[in-house]
């Protein structure tokens, strides 16, 4: 385990003291309200230049797809009307490397597996522990995101997302996000009001995406499944470069084998 002396060469705990109580509902009552918290500089900027030092030598492994799907990643179903969400094709490209190829020594690593990280996010998020997945591909990946590639508009399949922004492109690549978008627990996938953002791209008056100001070490949760966000398309020769965090909040949970095959190629 790494110790907080470890974390603090890591993460600006100065800055984000994110084992104080009183920061830590700072931070709640931010995503409570907003359904995202965005932590600029909490990863320090030598540790952001090893990552992007570390990044540029694994970009050879990383595994590149594309995918074709609608907001609600399913397949596009042109049967519905062109109001309706579930008609709208979607595309989604970036490269991925997985938590197995990611070194034993990797500050993302040291993240990801600090106790003091995880109570942080536990008390955000209202949970009383948080577990890595069970299979050796899913807890941290590291995506790249080279010129045209995008993350089209989309709904996530988990409750929330943990990101960190390490390297970002010249222009383009940026993430957007409209909170409340649906309601997943009452069933209710909003398919029609979903339908007049997408006609607008997230730019209509109802609903205006706002891009959000991420630097490189920018840490940030969000609650994506309910929330429709997207990554706008890359401009420029520089790669985006980001890495995910995934918990799941039961232990010995595996990403599905559609899902691993998808995004990473392999099953292990
Ligand atoms: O790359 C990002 O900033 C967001 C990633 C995302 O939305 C996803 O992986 O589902
Ligand atoms: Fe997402």
């Amino acid at each position: 385990m790494p110790s907080n002396a470890a974390l603090a060469d890591v993460i600006n705990l100065d800055a984000h003291p994110i084992d104080d109580l009183e920061f830590q509902r700072q931070c709640r009552t931010t995503f409570d309200s907003n359904g995202i918290v965005a932590l600029n500089g909490f990863v320090r900027p030598e540790a952001c230049r090893d990552l992007i030092t570390e990044a540029n030598d694994h970009r050879a492994l990383a595994f590149f797809s594309e995918q074709d799907h609608n907001v609600y990643l399913d397949a596009p179903d042109p049967s519905f009307p062109q109001s309706d969400a579930r008609s709208h094709p979607i595309v989604s490209t970036k490269g991925a490397v997985t938590t197995d190829q990611i070194p034993d020594g990797s500050h993302l690593r040291t993240i990801y597996d600090s106790p003091t990280f995880r109570s942080f996010l536990c008390a955000i998020l209202g949970e009383q522990e948080l577990y890595e997945y069970a299979d050796p591909l899913s807890s941290i990946n590291l995506n790249f995101y080279e010129e045209g590639q995008e993350l089209g508009w989309h709904f996530d399949n988990s409750e929330f997302s943990v990101t960190l922004l390490v390297q970002e492109p010249e222009a383009g690549g940026d993430f957007e996000y409209i909170n409340h978008l649906r309601d997943t627990a009452a069933h209710d996938n909003n398919e029609i009001e979903v339908g007049t953002v997408l006609d607008t791209d997230g730019r209509g008056p109802t609903h205006w995406a706002a891009p959000l100001v991420a630097a490189p070490g920018t840490l940030v949760l969000f609650r994506g499944r309910d929330a429709l966000h997207r990554v706008t398309p890359v401009i420029g020769e520089q790669t985006r470069v980001l890495v995910v965090f995934a918990y799941n909040t039961e232990p010995g949970l595996s990403l599905s084998e559609s899902a691993r095959l998808t995004f990473f190629g392999r099953l292990d």
